[in-house]
């Protein structure tokens, strides 16, 4: 029988290492699941966007603007011009044209009544991902972010994590994050079956506080991955102390956990104490890194192409025990 692996994963660092998993994959008899993030989701100018699904479905489809790191390749900004010439708001969150088509696709569907998963897997008929893309819920989950409220009266406030990112920049100092919807939220179809097949299950170089928890939010997730049979191996988004990319930094300081690849192992946890991992990839940088009751592998973790990804899941996969190669 194939081997099964699921991926848990958030947006473009997730995409960036399933294309590795897939590689990988593709000289096994594997098959790949990828739970995926839906906390960054957002409705604007009255469309379901879905940015982390979008990653990773056109990084895996060969759509994605990889200099960007969103949103879809050669992409024009008409619509995006237009609204602003209606002073349409929000006008900080950019809508490419191409990219405004699969938000259309994806409402449309919605508002008929279809759920996020079975919505994914239509959009995904057109870009062969080669992976199985699932949202953790097809319910809304929204990060939001509690930051110090504008009037200055000492208060808080909290707003969308696209706003807190996008329109801010990520600036306003983050005291925690919500996931609205969380606790009433089921995980989609097919989540939780893929997690109790798994055969491993890894959990990518994502933002562990806005990325992999709100997918660890959804009840019944954490639990069945943790129960699970399948060992569970996470790889550091940190190398020498900062992100790979994004707002980990940020987010981290919010918690109070150090920015560093034993800070986000200490996070997740062992699975021994309660927690997520059995194994933990960190950078060869990162050698020194300590997690209490995890296996730590140092590999080089810069995913600067899809051979040196690739080689880097094979380390994660011999880390689970799953392979040998
Ligand atoms: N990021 C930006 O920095 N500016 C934008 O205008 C923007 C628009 C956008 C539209 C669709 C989409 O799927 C993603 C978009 N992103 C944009 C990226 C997104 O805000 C975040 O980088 C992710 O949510 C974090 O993973």
């Amino acid at each position: 029988m194939a081997m099964r692996i699921v991926v848990l994963a958030g947006g473009i660092g997730g995409a960036r290492f399933l294309l590795g998993v897939r590689a990988w994959a593709r000289g096994h008899d594997v098959a790949v699941t990828a739970v995926i993030n839906v906390g960054d989701d957002v409705t604007l100018h009255g469309l379901r966007i879905c940015p982390d699904l979008d990653s990773v479905m056109y990084t895996l489809g060969g759509g994605a603007d990889s200099e960007r790191g969103w949103g879809r390749a050669g992409e024009t900004w008409t619509i995006k011009e237009e609204l602003a010439a209606y002073g349409a708001e929000p006008s900080w969150f950019g809508l490419g044209d191409r990219d405004v088509a699969t938000h259309l696709v994806r409402t449309r569907m919605l508002d008929a009544g279809y759920p996020l998963s079975a919505v994914t897997e239509a959009l995904c008929a057109r870009w062969q991902p080669g992976v199985r893309l699932l949202p953790a819920s097809d319910d809304r989950v929204e990060t939001h972010v509690v930051v110090p409220s504008s009037d200055g009266a000492g208060g808080e406030a909290a707003i969308h994590f696209q706003e807190w990112w996008v329109r801010h920049r990520g600036a306003l100092a983050a005291k925690r994050f919500v996931f609205v919807g969380a606790e009433s939220a089921k995980p989609a179809a097919g989540v939780l079956d893929a997690l109790a097949d798994a055969d491993v299950i890894l959990v990518a170089p994502s933002n562990p506080v806005v990325s992999i928890a709100p997918i660890l939010a959804v009840p019944g997730i954490r639990e069945a991955v943790v129960a699970g049979r399948a060992p569970v191996v996470g790889v550091s988004p940190i190398i020498g102390g900062a992100p790979v990319r994004g707002m980990a930094d940020r987010c981290l300081a919010a918690l109070d956990v150090e920015c560093s690849a034993a800070g986000v192992g200490a996070l997740y946890g062992s699975r021994a104490g309660g927690g997520l991992l059995d194994g933990w990839l960190v950078d060869t940088s990162d050698a020194a890194a300590i997690v209490p009751g995890v296996v730590v592998r140092p590999v080089p973790l810069w995913m600067k192409d899809e051979m040196a990804t690739e080689a880097m899941v094979r380390e994660a996969l011999t880390l689970a025990g799953v392979a040998d190669d």
